[in-house]
């Protein structure tokens, strides 16, 4: 770190500056977006963990992806597929999502690295919907989540999947949520720390037992509870 707070090895000044002109690239599509893209890859090729990748006007939002590149996928041609230990295998588009039940929670962001962004609105489905659509098999105990970037996965049990705070989410601040968030849909699991809500989410597979999640076999609690995991004591919102 130098003294002014940049990064090895690309000068955070130098990476803001071309996150601007990049995020104004967003709403243009085309050239300017994929700049963004090859951008945000190299930060993040260097840096999984983030630190370096600070969102434009983010809120203090760091983009992160263990992937090297940002995965794109329309709202067109997003889908979910809910299968594995159920009676009813399901595929969703995001219109049918939409067409749900939706819950509006407002929470303290936390990654289990330190940041945090206060107060922040994350809107969607509740997987417990989506689970009592689905049918849920008896001998089913957990929840694997797969991802479009083709890398990451996540889980929860069962249980802590029904929680009325854990949802499939759409928006985020009351927008869509932005590819570089892991939309058009990422998981928000409200009351853990941010690595358990996958980005790009494109699968949700009822399984017997727990099976770790990217970042746990790297020694990340698979129980990611705020305040009470992965040797933390952050006060959790509720
Ligand atoms: N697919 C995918 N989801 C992911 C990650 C990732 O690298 N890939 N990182 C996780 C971590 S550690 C955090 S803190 C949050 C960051 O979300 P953000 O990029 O919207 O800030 O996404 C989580 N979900
Ligand atoms: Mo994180």
């Amino acid at each position: 770190m130098g003294k002014d707070g940049t990064g090895a090895p690309v000068g955070r000044r130098v990476v803001l500056g071309m996150l601007g002109l990049g995020a104004a690239g967003v709403a243009a599509g085309g050239y300017l977006q994929s700049g963004l893209d090859n951008l945000l890859a190299s930060v993040t090729a260097k840096d999984p963990t983030g630190l370096s990748g600070l969102l434009p006007g983010g809120q203090g939002f760091r983009f992160y992806s263990v992937a090297d590149s940002v995965p794109h996928r329309s709202a067109a041609d997003y889908r979910l597929t809910v299968d594995g230990l159920v009676d009813r295998p399901t595929t969703y588009t995001l219109e049918r999502l939409r067409a749900m039940p939706r819950t509006r929670l407002v929470r303290d962001v936390q990654c289990v690295t330190g940041w945090r962004v206060p107060h922040y609105a994350f809107t969607g489905v509740r997987l417990a919907d989506l689970l009592a659509q689905a049918g849920v098999r008896p001998e089913a105990k957990a929840l694997r989540f797969t991802c479009f970037d083709g890398v990451y996965s996540e889980s929860l049990t069962l249980d802590q999947a029904r929680r009325p705070d854990m949802l499939v989410a759409y928006e985020m601040d009351d927008k869509p949520v932005t590819a570089a968030h892991g939309g058009p849909v990422r998981l928000y699991a409200a009351p853990m720390y941010f690595y358990k809500s996958a980005k790009w989410l494109s699968g949700i597979t009822l399984t017997d037992h727990v099976q770790p999640g990217y970042w746990e076999h790297y020694g990340y609690d698979m129980d990611a509870w705020v305040g009470r995991s992965n040797g933390r004591t952050d006060a959790p919102t509720s």
